[in-house]
């Protein structure tokens, strides 16, 4: 299932625990610039270039009520991210990383003309660049349930041999906040390009829901170690996509129900309940096998008090651009 996304190193990094989060250990997820700033700035002045306020709700969102902007940006400013990690409130966006990552170097973001640019280190660490939460305070936004939109291009000739991928992605605030008590949680990811291994240069939508539990084997070294299922539908292939224009990645979240859409079409869902099997039923790491799939997912919608935070994230040298993103709930 997951073969098709074979970017992930065979090797076992050092840092593999806290990178479980991004990278499961059976899911291979595997999954320009922008020379208008002086005319933007001016640009982003007007009503209408702003696309934060005033935007009509999306069907989506509108058909489930969600109809209250939650999140909002549409990065006309550097402003809206906590650039020097101070974990202050009011800000939209946190560089300081959880699981020892640390700060975020300011080289690795930009933005400019309306348009956020992120990447990672050379030394790839994780596909998370920026985060809507402060993993010391827990200043900043969390989400439980909701539309999550984004604007997105990225060049896919810049990911070939690259350690990571540009990603959209929630993970539990819980897990962020307390890595060493918190090992049963849920991730979220809206979109990660996943290469096209019959087509190279070609990156398909690859959109999963993890549930992440503690490991079956209980020797020390493994004792930490997280299991996980992801939906089996979570590869879509997109082979004529060009990701060099702009695309809108979403996901509907409800109750019991994830649906991922590109361009405002749906791609795939997971339904999931306590009373009955996910729909369709969860892919298992060799290490879950043993797991009753009835609740997966579940964890989802019970996460701690804080829901999941929203992350943004590519990998060295490949930036991922993003013109703006909301929120609905
Ligand atoms: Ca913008």
């Amino acid at each position: 299932m997951d073969q098709e996304c074979s970017h992930k190193p065979r090797t076992m990094h050092p840092l593999r625990r806290w990178r479980t989060a991004k990278f499961p250990a059976a899911m291979p997820v595997f999954c320009a610039l922008f020379g208008f700033s002086v005319v933007l700035n001016a640009a982003a002045a007007s009503p209408a270039a702003d696309n934060c306020s005033g935007v009509a709700v999306p069907a989506p969102a509108a058909q489930v009520h969600y109809s209250k902007l939650a999140f909002c940006d549409d990065f006309n400013s550097i402003d809206t991210i906590d650039t020097t990690g101070s974990g202050q409130a009011g800000f939209k966006w946190y560089t300081n990383r959880p699981y020892g990552l640390g700060i975020v170097a300011s080289r690795y973001y930009s933005v400019s003309g309306s348009v956020l640019s992120v990447t990672d280190q050379e030394r790839f660490q994780s596909n998370r660049a920026l985060q809507t939460m402060d993993p010391v305070t827990g200043n900043g936004q969390t989400f439980r349930f909701g539309y999550f939109e984004a604007r997105i291009r990225f060049n896919p000739r810049l990911g070939r041999g690259n350690p990571g991928w540009p990603a959209v992605w929630l993970t539990s605030a819980n897990r962020v906040l307390n890595p060493n008590k918190v090992t049963y949680y849920a991730e979220l990811d809206i979109f990660e390009a996943c290469p096209n291994p019959n087509n190279p240069g070609t990156y398909n939508f690859n959109g999963t829901v993890h549930d992440w539990r503690p490991g079956q084997d209980s020797t020390p070294s493994k004792a930490n170690e997280v299991s996980f299922y992801s939906n089996r539908n979570h590869l879509q292939m997109t082979p004529n996509i060009d990701w060099n224009t702009w695309h809108v990645v979403a996901v509907l979240w409800t109750p019991g129900r994830i649906t991922w859409y590109l361009d405002g079409r749906p791609l795939m869902s997971q339904g999931y309940s306590g009373r009955s099997r996910p729909d369709p039923l969860p892919a298992a790491a060799p290490e879950a096998a043993n797991h009753d799939p009835q609740d997966a997912f579940r964890i989802l919608d019970s996460e701690g008090p804080k829901g999941l935070e929203l992350i943004l994230g590519s990998g060295p040298d490949w930036p991922l651009y993003v013109d703006w993103i909301r929120v609905w709930n």
